[in-house]
């Protein structure tokens, strides 16, 4: 049989510590917007106003892991849970730290997201499970007006001082930390690596990766498989990535891996008719492929831009073939809190709603969008995911890429199907190589025909 395009990437694979995180699908939770577990710790809160905190805490996220352990995920990002600073007055209202970004200090936790204890109890809880927690650090910044601006005003840029390189500006206005001093890195690093060290974390999470220099993380790198071990994952935020901004963090063994920010951006236009089939096809079968060991982590939404169902208008059915594009993807996906259960928040503040629990009282929510049957969609991916090695590999041929249709293999074992069109699609297995295939997922075929119907995605496996 002839291929019309082959991608076979079967680049040697060297042992290193992210080999144990590359199964792993990992579900972000921004904290405060999750599940409410300790109503004692609520100040100010208003599920009303997306600028002030909603209830969520460590409490919360703990005695609902199941909700992600079902879901299929294997790993929790939360965001950062340091003491927050006041609420700084935007056009909108009061805008308070509910995010965890804007730390007032480094080495206490906000009570609103519970105590060290309560880290401590999530790690226990979720690696009893068989789940890893990953915890968003900032490096760069510290909150606005944080306590550091009076007492150790030495240790940071400000006003006049902040610079117009990426390094030394002072990013949204937020006081720039000096991290070139060796003083100030020291202290960081204590701070956030012994956290982990004393609570068992499994990862980081690193924000504004691009605003700290490159000497910094290869010494932070160092630092924390000196402290940590060669399974601490550092996934870092660098905004915009794709496999050639990675290349500088993975070459010089900065980071494991990395926000894969160019996915969502390819797949957006793919879906939306921007660009075809074999546009994305170009970009799909090479995306993954960075430096041995090293992971790109795609995304469909996060926390600083629409969810990808807002930028879908709203269509599920988009949705579904995003999420099967993500999950038949190599690297380290990541899905956002709810999005799987239809969480759909347009630009800035309301891309940031609560979980919806649907009828449990978990977390009061102004809105309500729960699509159960959604979630079983993502949840069949997981499963899939982990059924099917290959789905994670790193091994893509591309089989078909046409106008809206695209069809490729993963590993040897698994045909993914995809119509982003608006007609049936038939394709015929004379395309594949041969063996017997079987449909693990949506559709059936017959007579060595797949129907695939407009917009939807569908799976097969090959039996040897
Ligand atoms: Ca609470
Ligand atoms: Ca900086």
């Amino acid at each position: 049989m002839r291929l019309l395009t082959l991608f076979l990437l079967m680049l040697a694979t060297v042992a290193q510590a992210n080999d144990s995180w590359k199964h792993d699908v990992i579900y972000f939770v921004m904290l405060d917007r999750f599940a409410d577990g300790n109503a004692s710790n609520n100040r100010g809160v208003d599920p009303n106003d997306p600028l002030t905190f909603h209830g969520g805490d460590l409490q919360g996220l703990t005695e609902n892991l199941d909700e992600i352990a079902d879901l299929g995920a294997t790993a929790v990002w939360l965001t950062p849970i340091v003491k927050q600073v006041a609420p700084i007055a935007v056009d909108e209202g009061l805008f308070h730290g509910h995010h965890g970004y804007w730390a007032d200090s480094f080495t206490e936790i906000d009570p609103r997201f519970g105590s060290e204890a309560d880290l401590k109890y999530l790690v226990d809880t979720a690696h009893s499970k068989g789940m890893k927690v990953i915890l968003d650090v900032v490096y760069n910044h510290v909150g606005y007006a944080a306590e550091w601006t009076r007492t150790r005003p030495e240790w940071l840029r400000q006003g006049d001082e902040c610079g117009g390189d990426a390094i030394t500006l002072c990013l949204s206005g937020l006081p720039d930390l000096r991290t070139e001093i060796p003083k100030v890195r020291d202290y960081l690093f204590e701070a956030h690596i012994g956290l982990a060290e004393r609570t068992g974390l499994d990862g980081f999470r690193l924000d504004t990766v691009k605003h700290i220099s490159h000497e910094f993380w290869q010494e932070h790198h160092r630092v924390a498989r000196e402290r940590l071990g060669p399974d601490f994952l550092l996934l870092g935020e660098v905004w915009d990535a794709d496999k050639y901004l990675a290349e500088p963090y993975f070459e010089n063994d900065e980071l494991d891996a990395i926000t894969d920010f160019a996915f969502r951006d390819r797949t957006l236009k793919f879906l939306s008719g921007v660009s075809d089939a074999k546009r994305y096809s170009r970009y799909f079968a090479k995306r993954h492929n960075v430096a041995d060991g090293k992971l790109l982590a795609p995304f469909l939404s996060n926390h600083d831009m629409p969810m990808l169902l807002a930028m879908l208008r709203g269509n599920k059915e988009k949705l579904k073939i995003a999420a099967t594009l993500l999950l038949t993807s190599e690297g380290l996906p990541v899905l956002a809190w709810g999005e799987d259960i239809g969480r759909k928040g347009g630009i800035w503040p309301n891309n940031r709603e609560a979980m919806d629990w649907g009828d449990q009282a978990v977390l009061p929510n102004a809105r309500s969008y729960r699509d159960n049957n959604l979630r079983g969609y993502f949840q069949d991916l997981a499963h899939l995911r982990r059924l099917f090695p290959g789905l994670a590999s790193n091994a893509t041929e591309i089989v078909h890429a046409d106008g809206r249709t695209l069809a490729y293999m993963r590993g040897s074992e698994v045909l993914v199907l995809v119509n982003a069109g608006d007609d049936d699609w038939t394709f015929r297995s004379s395309e594949l190589p041969e063996g017997e295939w079987t449909s693990v997922y949506q559709t059936k075929h017959s007579d060595g025909a797949f129907k695939i119907p407009s917009v939807s995605a569908a799976i097969f496996s090959r039996a040897e």
